[in-house]
Protein backbone atom coordinates (compact mmCIF):
# COMPACT_ATOMS: atom_id res chain seq x y z
CA UNK A 1 0.00 0.00 0.00
CA UNK A 2 1.62 3.13 -1.21
CA UNK A 3 1.30 6.56 0.92
CA UNK A 4 0.25 4.41 3.64
CA UNK A 5 2.94 5.51 6.04
CA UNK A 6 6.08 7.53 5.27
CA UNK A 7 9.26 5.38 5.45
CA UNK A 8 11.20 6.38 8.45
CA UNK A 9 14.18 8.63 7.38
CA UNK A 10 17.42 5.46 6.99
CA UNK A 11 20.21 5.93 9.04
CA UNK A 12 22.88 7.86 7.39
CA UNK A 13 24.43 5.68 5.16
CA UNK A 14 26.10 6.07 1.21
CA UNK A 15 29.15 8.97 1.49
CA UNK A 16 29.44 10.16 4.95
CA UNK A 17 31.25 13.04 5.94
CA UNK A 18 32.99 15.11 8.89
CA UNK A 19 31.36 18.48 8.76
CA UNK A 20 33.16 20.62 6.41
CA UNK A 21 32.74 24.31 6.60
CA UNK A 22 31.84 25.53 3.07
CA UNK A 23 34.63 27.93 1.36
CA UNK A 24 37.06 26.70 4.25
CA UNK A 25 39.17 25.77 1.90
CA UNK A 26 40.29 23.11 4.35
CA UNK A 27 41.79 20.28 2.55
CA UNK A 28 39.68 16.65 3.14
CA UNK A 29 40.79 13.00 3.14
CA UNK A 30 38.66 10.41 1.44
CA UNK A 31 38.92 7.23 2.55
CA UNK A 32 36.88 4.05 0.77
CA UNK A 33 36.00 1.21 3.02
CA UNK A 34 34.11 -1.93 2.93
CA UNK A 35 31.04 -2.37 5.91
CA UNK A 36 28.39 -4.70 6.08
CA UNK A 37 28.98 -5.97 2.10
CA UNK A 38 28.90 -2.52 1.06
CA UNK A 39 31.45 -0.37 -0.43
CA UNK A 40 31.56 3.33 1.28
CA UNK A 41 33.11 6.55 1.43
CA UNK A 42 34.46 8.52 4.29
CA UNK A 43 35.27 12.50 3.56
CA UNK A 44 36.61 14.50 6.51
CA UNK A 45 39.23 17.08 6.66
CA UNK A 46 42.56 16.59 8.60
CA UNK A 47 41.61 18.69 11.55
CA UNK A 48 37.97 16.61 12.51
CA UNK A 49 38.36 15.59 16.13
CA UNK A 50 38.95 11.63 16.82
CA UNK A 51 35.94 11.48 18.38
CA UNK A 52 33.93 12.64 15.20
CA UNK A 53 35.94 10.46 13.15
CA UNK A 54 34.75 7.45 14.61
CA UNK A 55 31.31 8.75 15.32
CA UNK A 56 31.39 8.64 11.64
CA UNK A 57 32.20 5.42 10.60
CA UNK A 58 29.86 4.12 13.56
CA UNK A 59 27.02 5.49 11.69
CA UNK A 60 28.91 4.34 8.11
CA UNK A 61 28.36 0.78 9.88
CA UNK A 62 24.77 1.44 11.32
CA UNK A 63 26.78 0.48 14.83
CA UNK A 64 25.08 1.13 18.24
CA UNK A 65 26.08 2.78 20.99
CA UNK A 66 27.55 -0.63 22.93
CA UNK A 67 29.50 -1.55 19.50
CA UNK A 68 33.37 -2.29 19.08
CA UNK A 69 34.89 -1.01 15.61
CA UNK A 70 37.02 -2.28 13.86
CA UNK A 71 39.36 -1.11 10.73
CA UNK A 72 41.85 -3.75 8.92
CA UNK A 73 44.22 -2.69 5.76
CA UNK A 74 44.42 -4.06 2.56
CA UNK A 75 47.28 -6.44 3.68
CA UNK A 76 44.98 -7.22 6.75
CA UNK A 77 46.12 -5.84 9.78
CA UNK A 78 43.93 -3.51 12.29
CA UNK A 79 44.46 0.22 11.70
CA UNK A 80 43.53 2.91 13.97
CA UNK A 81 40.21 4.62 13.21
CA UNK A 82 41.41 8.37 13.32
CA UNK A 83 42.08 11.73 11.58
CA UNK A 84 45.65 10.16 10.51
CA UNK A 85 43.73 7.44 8.78
CA UNK A 86 45.54 7.03 5.80
CA UNK A 87 44.10 8.18 2.21
CA UNK A 88 43.36 5.21 0.17
CA UNK A 89 42.06 4.41 -3.43
CA UNK A 90 38.56 2.29 -4.35
CA UNK A 91 41.10 -1.26 -4.97
CA UNK A 92 42.79 -1.31 -1.58
CA UNK A 93 39.40 -0.05 0.30
CA UNK A 94 40.09 -0.67 3.86
CA UNK A 95 37.15 -3.47 5.68
CA UNK A 96 35.05 -1.75 8.85
CA UNK A 97 33.86 -4.93 11.13
CA UNK A 98 31.55 -4.28 13.99
CA UNK A 99 32.51 -6.36 16.97
CA UNK A 100 30.22 -6.45 19.77
CA UNK A 101 31.11 -5.77 23.11
CA UNK A 102 28.32 -7.43 25.73
CA UNK A 103 26.16 -10.03 25.66
CA UNK A 104 22.77 -8.22 24.62
CA UNK A 105 24.62 -6.83 21.54
CA UNK A 106 26.40 -9.70 20.66
CA UNK A 107 22.95 -11.16 19.79
CA UNK A 108 21.66 -8.17 17.92
CA UNK A 109 22.73 -8.09 14.25
CA UNK A 110 22.73 -4.90 13.08
CA UNK A 111 19.45 -5.82 10.65
CA UNK A 112 17.80 -5.92 13.81
CA UNK A 113 18.85 -3.38 15.34
CA UNK A 114 18.31 -1.03 12.48
CA UNK A 115 14.54 -3.09 12.50
CA UNK A 116 13.84 -2.03 16.01
CA UNK A 117 14.62 1.89 15.14
CA UNK A 118 12.31 1.80 12.27
CA UNK A 119 9.58 0.14 13.77
CA UNK A 120 9.84 2.87 17.14
CA UNK A 121 10.08 5.66 14.67
CA UNK A 122 6.99 4.12 13.12
CA UNK A 123 5.64 3.76 16.32
CA UNK A 124 6.23 7.48 17.12
CA UNK A 125 4.62 8.95 13.85
CA UNK A 126 1.70 6.58 13.75
CA UNK A 127 0.40 7.63 17.60
CA UNK A 128 1.63 11.23 16.72
CA UNK A 129 -1.42 10.91 13.47
CA UNK A 130 -3.53 8.41 15.13
CA UNK A 131 -3.64 9.01 18.66
CA UNK A 132 -2.94 5.22 19.57
CA UNK A 133 -0.37 2.40 18.74
CA UNK A 134 -2.21 0.40 16.25
CA UNK A 135 -2.55 -3.47 17.12
CA UNK A 136 -0.24 -4.39 14.17
CA UNK A 137 2.53 -2.19 15.40
CA UNK A 138 2.69 -3.91 19.04
CA UNK A 139 2.48 -7.19 17.20
CA UNK A 140 5.58 -6.18 14.89
CA UNK A 141 7.70 -5.14 18.46
CA UNK A 142 6.84 -8.50 20.36
CA UNK A 143 7.54 -10.09 17.61
CA UNK A 144 10.97 -8.23 17.87
CA UNK A 145 11.82 -8.77 21.18
CA UNK A 146 10.65 -12.97 21.17
CA UNK A 147 13.26 -12.60 18.40
CA UNK A 148 16.06 -10.94 19.84
CA UNK A 149 15.57 -13.31 23.27
CA UNK A 150 15.93 -16.45 20.95
CA UNK A 151 19.13 -15.06 19.29
CA UNK A 152 20.40 -14.27 22.93
CA UNK A 153 19.57 -18.03 23.77
CA UNK A 154 21.59 -19.46 21.36
CA UNK A 155 25.07 -18.81 22.81
CA UNK A 156 27.11 -19.89 20.08
CA UNK A 157 30.13 -21.07 21.73
CA UNK A 158 28.89 -24.29 22.49
CA UNK A 159 30.83 -26.77 21.63
CA UNK A 160 29.17 -29.79 23.42
CA UNK A 161 28.63 -32.67 21.39
CA UNK A 162 24.47 -32.43 22.37
CA UNK A 163 25.16 -29.39 20.52
CA UNK A 164 27.09 -30.76 17.65
CA UNK A 165 24.05 -33.80 17.61
CA UNK A 166 20.96 -31.61 17.72
CA UNK A 167 22.64 -30.40 14.30
CA UNK A 168 21.28 -33.47 12.76
CA UNK A 169 24.04 -33.95 11.58
CA UNK A 170 25.67 -37.22 13.71
CA UNK A 171 23.91 -40.40 15.09
CA UNK A 172 21.81 -39.44 18.51
CA UNK A 173 22.59 -41.28 21.37
CA UNK A 174 19.98 -43.52 22.12
CA UNK A 175 17.24 -43.47 19.57
CA UNK A 176 15.49 -40.18 19.99
CA UNK A 177 14.71 -38.36 16.55
CA UNK A 178 16.27 -35.22 15.99
CA UNK A 179 15.88 -32.61 13.95
CA UNK A 180 17.18 -32.91 10.63
CA UNK A 181 17.89 -29.11 9.95
CA UNK A 182 18.72 -26.92 12.52
CA UNK A 183 17.61 -22.99 12.74
CA UNK A 184 21.27 -21.92 11.45
CA UNK A 185 22.60 -20.10 14.89
CA UNK A 186 23.03 -16.43 15.05
CA UNK A 187 27.44 -16.17 15.00
CA UNK A 188 28.35 -13.66 17.37
CA UNK A 189 29.51 -9.94 15.10
CA UNK A 190 33.49 -11.05 15.72
CA UNK A 191 36.13 -9.95 13.60
CA UNK A 192 36.94 -11.97 10.48
CA UNK A 193 39.46 -13.95 12.13
CA UNK A 194 38.13 -15.03 15.32
CA UNK A 195 35.35 -16.05 13.28
CA UNK A 196 37.39 -18.11 11.04
CA UNK A 197 39.41 -20.16 14.20
CA UNK A 198 35.52 -20.59 15.10
CA UNK A 199 34.33 -22.08 12.10
CA UNK A 200 37.97 -24.10 11.84
CA UNK A 201 37.62 -25.65 15.91
CA UNK A 202 33.89 -26.65 15.56
CA UNK A 203 35.19 -28.11 11.74
CA UNK A 204 37.39 -30.00 13.03
CA UNK A 205 35.22 -31.43 16.56
CA UNK A 206 32.69 -32.39 14.34
CA UNK A 207 34.88 -33.93 11.22
CA UNK A 208 35.49 -36.98 14.04
CA UNK A 209 32.07 -37.72 14.33
CA UNK A 210 29.89 -40.11 12.01
CA UNK A 211 27.33 -38.13 9.47
CA UNK A 212 24.06 -39.63 9.74
CA UNK A 213 23.08 -41.86 6.97
CA UNK A 214 20.16 -39.84 6.28
CA UNK A 215 21.66 -36.87 5.59
CA UNK A 216 24.77 -38.59 3.67
CA UNK A 217 21.86 -39.89 1.00
CA UNK A 218 20.58 -36.31 1.10
CA UNK A 219 23.82 -34.59 -0.10
CA UNK A 220 23.75 -36.70 -3.57
CA UNK A 221 20.33 -35.34 -3.96
CA UNK A 222 19.71 -31.31 -5.73
CA UNK A 223 17.45 -30.78 -3.29
CA UNK A 224 19.40 -30.34 -0.79
CA UNK A 225 19.32 -27.06 1.21
CA UNK A 226 22.27 -24.95 2.02
CA UNK A 227 20.39 -22.14 3.96
CA UNK A 228 19.84 -24.50 6.76
CA UNK A 229 23.92 -25.24 6.85
CA UNK A 230 26.38 -22.90 9.06
CA UNK A 231 30.29 -23.22 7.14
CA UNK A 232 31.54 -25.49 9.88
CA UNK A 233 28.79 -27.87 9.16
CA UNK A 234 29.31 -27.31 5.29
CA UNK A 235 33.12 -28.06 5.86
CA UNK A 236 32.41 -31.75 7.14
CA UNK A 237 30.03 -32.51 4.81
CA UNK A 238 32.84 -31.45 2.05
CA UNK A 239 34.90 -33.67 3.55
CA UNK A 240 32.29 -35.98 3.11
CA UNK A 241 32.02 -35.84 -0.38
CA UNK A 242 35.80 -37.01 -0.88
CA UNK A 243 35.55 -39.54 1.83
CA UNK A 244 32.53 -41.04 -0.11
CA UNK A 245 34.17 -40.84 -3.53
CA UNK A 246 36.59 -42.92 -1.96
CA UNK A 247 39.43 -39.97 -2.86
CA UNK A 248 41.56 -39.91 0.48
CA UNK A 249 41.99 -44.39 -0.30
CA UNK A 250 42.96 -43.74 -4.25
CA UNK A 251 44.91 -40.71 -3.58
CA UNK A 252 46.33 -41.24 -0.20
CA UNK A 253 44.90 -38.05 0.95
CA UNK A 254 45.55 -37.58 4.77
CA UNK A 255 42.45 -36.67 6.30
CA UNK A 256 44.21 -34.11 8.19
CA UNK A 257 45.58 -32.79 4.75
CA UNK A 258 42.25 -32.39 3.14
CA UNK A 259 40.85 -30.70 6.48
CA UNK A 260 43.72 -28.03 5.91
CA UNK A 261 42.75 -27.90 1.65
CA UNK A 262 39.11 -27.06 2.61
CA UNK A 263 39.48 -25.00 5.92
CA UNK A 264 41.69 -22.51 3.60
CA UNK A 265 39.70 -22.84 0.44
CA UNK A 266 36.74 -21.11 2.98
CA UNK A 267 39.07 -19.07 3.89
CA UNK A 268 39.36 -17.43 0.19
CA UNK A 269 35.80 -17.12 -0.39
CA UNK A 270 35.07 -13.67 0.29
CA UNK A 271 31.93 -12.31 2.29
CA UNK A 272 29.89 -10.73 -0.57
CA UNK A 273 26.55 -11.67 -1.81
CA UNK A 274 26.78 -14.18 -4.31
CA UNK A 275 29.75 -15.75 -5.01
CA UNK A 276 30.77 -16.63 -1.03
CA UNK A 277 31.71 -19.80 0.47
CA UNK A 278 27.42 -21.08 0.64
CA UNK A 279 28.14 -20.85 -3.59
CA UNK A 280 30.84 -22.34 -3.41
CA UNK A 281 29.35 -25.43 -1.54
CA UNK A 282 26.28 -25.36 -3.49
CA UNK A 283 28.27 -25.80 -6.82
CA UNK A 284 30.56 -28.67 -5.24
CA UNK A 285 27.30 -30.19 -4.19
CA UNK A 286 25.75 -30.50 -7.27
CA UNK A 287 28.49 -31.60 -8.71
CA UNK A 288 28.50 -34.45 -6.45
CA UNK A 289 24.59 -35.17 -6.43
CA UNK A 290 25.26 -34.95 -10.46
CA UNK A 291 28.20 -37.82 -10.56
CA UNK A 292 25.50 -40.01 -7.86
CA UNK A 293 22.76 -39.17 -9.94
CA UNK A 294 24.99 -39.91 -13.22
CA UNK A 295 26.74 -42.87 -12.47
CA UNK A 296 29.80 -41.35 -13.68
CA UNK A 297 31.89 -43.72 -11.08
CA UNK A 298 31.27 -46.30 -13.71
CA UNK A 299 31.89 -43.97 -16.74
CA UNK A 300 34.70 -41.91 -16.16
CA UNK A 301 38.43 -42.59 -14.13
CA UNK A 302 37.99 -41.61 -10.45
CA UNK A 303 40.90 -38.93 -11.28
CA UNK A 304 38.36 -37.29 -13.75
CA UNK A 305 35.66 -37.14 -11.16
CA UNK A 306 38.70 -35.31 -8.39
CA UNK A 307 39.57 -33.00 -11.01
CA UNK A 308 35.49 -32.47 -11.41
CA UNK A 309 34.72 -31.94 -7.99
CA UNK A 310 37.64 -30.00 -6.61
CA UNK A 311 37.52 -27.58 -9.63
CA UNK A 312 33.79 -26.72 -8.53
CA UNK A 313 35.18 -26.08 -5.43
CA UNK A 314 37.67 -23.71 -6.07
CA UNK A 315 36.05 -22.32 -9.36
CA UNK A 316 35.01 -18.93 -7.61
CA UNK A 317 38.37 -18.87 -5.03
CA UNK A 318 38.76 -15.22 -3.82
CA UNK A 319 36.02 -13.54 -6.55
CA UNK A 320 35.66 -9.76 -5.48
CA UNK A 321 32.30 -9.53 -6.64
CA UNK A 322 32.75 -7.61 -9.37
CA UNK A 323 32.70 -9.70 -12.94
CA UNK A 324 34.79 -9.53 -15.80
CA UNK A 325 33.35 -6.82 -17.93
CA UNK A 326 34.36 -4.56 -14.54
CA UNK A 327 38.29 -5.59 -14.41
CA UNK A 328 38.83 -5.15 -17.79
CA UNK A 329 37.06 -1.73 -18.23
CA UNK A 330 38.66 -0.59 -14.81
CA UNK A 331 41.37 -1.79 -15.62
CA UNK A 332 42.06 -3.38 -12.41
CA UNK A 333 45.01 -4.75 -11.21
CA UNK A 334 43.66 -8.73 -12.30
CA UNK A 335 42.86 -7.53 -16.04
CA UNK A 336 46.41 -6.02 -16.04
CA UNK A 337 47.86 -9.53 -14.89
CA UNK A 338 45.37 -11.51 -16.77
CA UNK A 339 45.49 -9.43 -20.11
CA UNK A 340 41.66 -8.79 -20.22
CA UNK A 341 41.48 -12.58 -20.39
CA UNK A 342 39.39 -14.49 -18.10
CA UNK A 343 41.07 -12.68 -15.72
CA UNK A 344 38.66 -13.27 -12.94
CA UNK A 345 39.12 -17.11 -13.80
CA UNK A 346 42.61 -17.20 -14.32
CA UNK A 347 42.70 -15.81 -10.49
CA UNK A 348 40.42 -18.32 -9.23
CA UNK A 349 42.92 -21.11 -10.75
CA UNK A 350 45.54 -19.40 -9.33
CA UNK A 351 44.50 -19.11 -6.03
CA UNK A 352 43.72 -22.71 -6.25
CA UNK A 353 47.20 -24.16 -6.95
CA UNK A 354 48.58 -21.16 -4.52
CA UNK A 355 46.85 -23.34 -1.31
CA UNK A 356 47.76 -26.69 -3.14
CA UNK A 357 51.51 -25.45 -2.95
CA UNK A 358 51.25 -25.78 0.62
CA UNK A 359 52.65 -28.96 2.36
CA UNK A 360 50.05 -29.27 4.68
CA UNK A 361 47.00 -28.55 2.40
CA UNK A 362 48.17 -30.00 -0.83
CA UNK A 363 45.71 -33.25 -1.31
CA UNK A 364 47.89 -33.76 -4.12
CA UNK A 365 50.94 -35.01 -2.59
CA UNK A 366 50.93 -38.47 -2.85
CA UNK A 367 50.22 -38.72 -6.39
CA UNK A 368 52.45 -39.47 -9.66
CA UNK A 369 54.16 -36.96 -11.86
CA UNK A 370 51.79 -37.72 -14.38
CA UNK A 371 48.73 -37.56 -12.31
CA UNK A 372 49.58 -34.26 -10.95
CA UNK A 373 50.05 -32.89 -14.47
CA UNK A 374 46.76 -34.64 -15.80
CA UNK A 375 44.99 -32.64 -12.66
CA UNK A 376 46.38 -29.59 -12.81
CA UNK A 377 45.54 -29.84 -16.53
CA UNK A 378 41.90 -30.43 -16.06
CA UNK A 379 41.53 -28.46 -13.36
CA UNK A 380 42.51 -25.29 -15.55
CA UNK A 381 40.54 -25.95 -18.37
CA UNK A 382 37.51 -26.82 -15.91
CA UNK A 383 37.80 -23.64 -14.10
CA UNK A 384 38.40 -21.07 -16.55
CA UNK A 385 35.53 -22.67 -18.73
CA UNK A 386 33.04 -20.93 -16.10
CA UNK A 387 33.61 -17.86 -17.77
CA UNK A 388 30.45 -17.16 -19.39
CA UNK A 389 31.70 -15.22 -21.98
CA UNK A 390 32.81 -18.81 -23.30
CA UNK A 391 29.00 -20.38 -22.60
CA UNK A 392 28.35 -20.94 -26.35
CA UNK A 393 31.42 -21.66 -27.59
CA UNK A 394 31.70 -24.72 -25.27
CA UNK A 395 27.79 -25.94 -25.41
CA UNK A 396 27.98 -25.30 -29.10
CA UNK A 397 31.41 -27.90 -28.89
CA UNK A 398 29.10 -30.69 -27.12
CA UNK A 399 26.21 -30.33 -29.08
CA UNK A 400 28.49 -31.60 -31.51
CA UNK A 401 29.74 -34.43 -29.73
CA UNK A 402 26.75 -35.27 -27.76
CA UNK A 403 24.79 -37.44 -30.41
CA UNK A 404 28.04 -39.89 -31.09
CA UNK A 405 29.72 -39.11 -27.75
CA UNK A 406 32.64 -41.69 -26.49
CA UNK A 407 33.89 -41.76 -22.71
CA UNK A 408 36.68 -43.42 -24.04
CA UNK A 409 38.06 -39.92 -25.82
CA UNK A 410 39.62 -37.71 -24.09
CA UNK A 411 38.38 -34.43 -26.05
CA UNK A 412 34.71 -35.67 -25.10
CA UNK A 413 35.36 -36.26 -21.71
CA UNK A 414 36.92 -33.14 -21.15
CA UNK A 415 34.19 -31.04 -23.08
CA UNK A 416 31.72 -33.04 -20.75
CA UNK A 417 33.76 -32.12 -17.76
CA UNK A 418 33.41 -28.28 -18.55
CA UNK A 419 30.11 -28.96 -19.10
CA UNK A 420 29.49 -30.65 -15.68
CA UNK A 421 30.94 -27.54 -13.82
CA UNK A 422 29.25 -25.12 -15.90
CA UNK A 423 25.80 -26.78 -15.37
CA UNK A 424 26.68 -26.82 -11.72
CA UNK A 425 27.64 -23.44 -11.43
CA UNK A 426 24.56 -21.83 -12.86
CA UNK A 427 22.17 -24.95 -11.35
CA UNK A 428 20.47 -22.77 -8.66
CA UNK A 429 16.99 -23.02 -10.44
CA UNK A 430 17.46 -26.99 -10.66
CA UNK A 431 16.94 -26.60 -6.85
CA UNK A 432 13.57 -26.04 -4.64
CA UNK A 433 12.20 -22.77 -5.44
CA UNK A 434 12.85 -21.91 -1.75
CA UNK A 435 16.11 -22.66 -1.87
CA UNK A 436 16.72 -21.01 -5.14
CA UNK A 437 14.91 -17.64 -5.14
CA UNK A 438 17.40 -16.11 -2.46
CA UNK A 439 20.34 -17.00 -4.32
CA UNK A 440 18.78 -15.00 -7.04
CA UNK A 441 18.12 -11.89 -4.50
CA UNK A 442 21.85 -12.30 -3.62
CA UNK A 443 22.84 -12.42 -6.76
CA UNK A 444 21.36 -8.92 -8.16
CA UNK A 445 22.17 -7.51 -5.13
CA UNK A 446 25.91 -8.15 -5.89
CA UNK A 447 25.48 -7.06 -9.71
CA UNK A 448 23.59 -3.61 -8.26
CA UNK A 449 26.85 -2.98 -6.11
CA UNK A 450 28.90 -2.82 -9.28
CA UNK A 451 26.83 -0.99 -11.40
CA UNK A 452 26.53 1.53 -8.31
CA UNK A 453 30.60 1.53 -8.61
CA UNK A 454 30.43 1.63 -12.34
CA UNK A 455 28.09 4.96 -12.55
CA UNK A 456 30.51 6.22 -9.79
CA UNK A 457 33.42 6.03 -12.08
CA UNK A 458 31.42 6.76 -15.68
CA UNK A 459 32.18 3.04 -16.10
CA UNK A 460 29.56 1.42 -18.75
CA UNK A 461 26.78 -0.21 -16.95
CA UNK A 462 25.23 -3.40 -18.21
CA UNK A 463 21.43 -3.66 -18.25
CA UNK A 464 21.10 -6.56 -16.32
CA UNK A 465 23.09 -5.40 -13.79
CA UNK A 466 21.24 -1.97 -13.92
CA UNK A 467 18.95 -1.52 -10.57
CA UNK A 468 16.97 0.81 -12.45
CA UNK A 469 16.27 -1.44 -15.66
CA UNK A 470 16.53 -4.88 -14.02
CA UNK A 471 12.95 -6.47 -13.93
CA UNK A 472 13.96 -9.39 -11.56
CA UNK A 473 10.89 -11.60 -13.54
CA UNK A 474 11.80 -10.91 -16.74
CA UNK A 475 15.85 -11.26 -16.29
CA UNK A 476 15.32 -14.66 -15.08
CA UNK A 477 13.08 -16.17 -17.54
CA UNK A 478 15.35 -14.59 -20.65
CA UNK A 479 18.31 -16.89 -18.49
CA UNK A 480 15.93 -19.74 -17.76
CA UNK A 481 15.13 -19.55 -21.84
CA UNK A 482 17.88 -19.05 -23.42
CA UNK A 483 20.95 -20.42 -21.41
CA UNK A 484 19.74 -22.39 -18.56
CA UNK A 485 17.68 -24.45 -20.55
CA UNK A 486 19.12 -25.34 -23.99
CA UNK A 487 22.75 -25.95 -21.49
CA UNK A 488 20.20 -28.87 -19.04
CA UNK A 489 18.54 -30.20 -22.30
CA UNK A 490 21.91 -31.17 -23.90
CA UNK A 491 23.46 -32.78 -20.90
CA UNK A 492 19.82 -34.73 -20.54
CA UNK A 493 20.05 -35.82 -23.93
CA UNK A 494 23.43 -38.05 -22.59
CA UNK A 495 22.23 -38.33 -19.20
CA UNK A 496 18.34 -39.05 -19.54
CA UNK A 497 17.59 -39.52 -15.65
CA UNK A 498 18.70 -35.88 -15.49
CA UNK A 499 14.98 -35.16 -16.86
CA UNK A 500 13.37 -35.30 -13.11
CA UNK A 501 15.99 -34.25 -11.67
CA UNK A 502 17.17 -30.98 -12.87
CA UNK A 503 15.37 -30.28 -16.33
CA UNK A 504 11.46 -30.40 -14.45
CA UNK A 505 12.84 -28.18 -11.91
CA UNK A 506 14.37 -25.72 -14.09
CA UNK A 507 10.61 -25.45 -16.01
CA UNK A 508 8.63 -24.86 -13.29
CA UNK A 509 10.65 -22.18 -12.45
CA UNK A 510 10.30 -20.76 -15.65
CA UNK A 511 6.49 -21.08 -14.76
CA UNK A 512 7.42 -19.65 -11.52
CA UNK A 513 9.17 -16.28 -13.21
CA UNK A 514 6.79 -15.88 -16.23
CA UNK A 515 3.67 -15.74 -13.53
CA UNK A 516 5.39 -13.28 -11.80
CA UNK A 517 6.78 -11.23 -14.82
CA UNK A 518 2.32 -11.47 -15.66
CA UNK A 519 1.51 -10.80 -12.73
CA UNK A 520 3.88 -7.49 -12.33
CA UNK A 521 3.05 -6.64 -16.11
CA UNK A 522 -0.78 -6.29 -15.29
CA UNK A 523 0.03 -4.47 -12.26
CA UNK A 524 1.51 -1.55 -14.11
CA UNK A 525 -1.24 -1.45 -16.05
CA UNK A 526 -1.96 -1.67 -20.30
CA UNK A 527 0.36 1.46 -21.02
CA UNK A 528 3.41 -0.37 -19.73
CA UNK A 529 2.60 -3.77 -20.42
C1 LIG B 1 25.14 -16.72 -15.51
C2 LIG B 1 25.88 -15.95 -14.39
C3 LIG B 1 27.02 -15.23 -14.70
C4 LIG B 1 27.71 -14.56 -13.72
C5 LIG B 1 27.24 -14.60 -12.44
C6 LIG B 1 26.11 -15.32 -12.13
C7 LIG B 1 25.44 -15.98 -13.11
N1 LIG B 1 24.29 -16.71 -12.75
C8 LIG B 1 23.02 -16.35 -12.99
N2 LIG B 1 22.53 -15.28 -13.68
N3 LIG B 1 24.36 -17.85 -12.02
C9 LIG B 1 23.11 -18.25 -11.76
C10 LIG B 1 22.23 -17.31 -12.35
C11 LIG B 1 20.84 -17.20 -12.41
O1 LIG B 1 20.06 -18.00 -11.88
N4 LIG B 1 20.35 -16.10 -13.08
C12 LIG B 1 21.16 -15.20 -13.68
N5 LIG B 1 20.47 -14.23 -14.27
C13 LIG B 1 20.85 -13.07 -14.97
C14 LIG B 1 21.39 -12.03 -14.11
C15 LIG B 1 21.66 -13.33 -16.21
O2 LIG B 1 21.10 -13.31 -17.23
N6 LIG B 1 22.99 -13.62 -16.08
C16 LIG B 1 23.81 -13.88 -17.19
C17 LIG B 1 23.37 -14.48 -18.37
C18 LIG B 1 24.26 -14.78 -19.40
C19 LIG B 1 25.61 -14.44 -19.24
O3 LIG B 1 26.53 -14.70 -20.22
C20 LIG B 1 26.10 -15.44 -21.35
C21 LIG B 1 26.04 -13.83 -18.07
C22 LIG B 1 25.15 -13.54 -17.05
ZN1 LIG C 1 30.33 -19.62 -9.61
Amino acid sequence: MDGWMDEPPERPLGKVQCHVPPGSGMTTKIIHFMVNGRLEQAEFSADCSAADVKDLFRAAAEAGPHHILKMYNANGSVVNISPRLEANSEESYYRLEVVASDLRSVAMPPELDNMEYRLHHLESRVTEDVGKTPDIISGLKSHVESFKRKLEFHSPHCQSAEHLSWMGLFKADGDQQLSKFCPKPKTPQLSVQEERQQVRRKFLNMSSLQVTEEVREHLKTPIFDNWQWEEAEMLVLLQVMYTDLDFLTAFHIEPEVLQNFLFEVYCHYNNIPFHNFQHCFCVTQMMYGLIWLTDLRNKLGRVDLLIMLTSALCHDLDHPGYNNVYQINAQTDLALRYNDISPLENHHCAVAFGILSKPECNILKNLTGEQYKHIRGGMIKCILATDMARHYEILNKFKLMQPVFDFTNQDHKEVLMKIMVKVSDISNEARPMAVAEPWLDCLLQEFFNQSDTEKLKGLPVAPFMDRDKVSKPSSQTSFIRFVLLPLFSELTKLFPCLEQHILEPVRRALEYYSDMERASKDEEGPAKA
